[in-house]
């Protein structure tokens, strides 16, 4: 592993795209850095998410956001938007962009790799990467093509194998199972709705 990206990082990582929010995705952007998101990943995509300029406009404005909390802005899938808004990293799923081919587009960048089972694991080229998001941990109704929940025992499975692999749970996780996800193992929570559904955001990231 490298100093790219600390495991600390990674403890409350949320997720996001205008897609999910009800209200200014800006404003639900700087409550949750202000209440202590520890990484931001900015994923629109899927129905209602913005394409082409509207994107990267958002984008830069996420981004310039996350910069002023110093926390890291990762982009999900992407490639053409990492240099653009200059961000930390990028996180990737099984069938995106192959990780060998972003570890040389992106040497200096953090690389995300998202596993839900043991043939993704052996098939990747964990080296390569900076953390892996497993999961969904729980069912979510949040990613409309979600693979099948796999629980707290993927978690148990990856720490197993590698002791010290930052690793974030994904998928369904709220203020209430959260700590099941750290127990088994898990560096961190990944998040989309426990934040932006959430009545009170500050509320909702300190207890998770
Ligand atoms: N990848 C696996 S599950 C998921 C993603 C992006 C959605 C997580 O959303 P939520 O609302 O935290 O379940
Ligand atoms: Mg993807």
């Amino acid at each position: 592993m490298n100093t790219r990206f600390s495991s600390g990082q990674l403890r409350k990582y949320f997720i996001m795209g205008s897609q999910n929010c009800h209200h200014d995705p800006l404003q639900l952007l700087e409550s949750a850095l202000s209440a202590g998101i520890t990484s931001f990943q900015f994923r629109e995509k899927g129905e209602g998410s913005l394409t082409g300029n509207d994107k990267l406009v958002l984008g830069r404005k996420m981004r310039a956001i996350c910069a002023r909390y110093g926390v890291p802005f990762i982009v999900n899938d992407d490639i053409e938007l990492v240099e653009p808004l200059k961000a930390d990293g990028i996180h990737v799923g099984q069938n995106d962009v192959p990780i060998n081919e972003l570890r040389q587009l992106f040497p200096d960048k953090v690389i995300g790799l998202s596993v839900s089972n043991k043939n993704e694991l052996a098939n990747s080229p964990i080296q390569l990467t900076d953390y892996l998001g497993a999961g969904p941990v729980f069912n979510t109704t949040t990613k409309s093509d979600a693979k099948q929940a796999v629980g707290i025992e993927w978690i148990k499975a990856i720490r197993n194998e590698y002791p010290d692999l930052p690793i974030v749970g994904i998928g369904g996780i709220t203020i209430n199972n959260a700590a099941s996800v750290l127990e088994a193992g898990a560096n961190g929570v990944a998040v989309i709705s426990a934040i932006t559904k959430a009545k009170d955001i500050t509320e909702a990231v300190q207890y998770l």
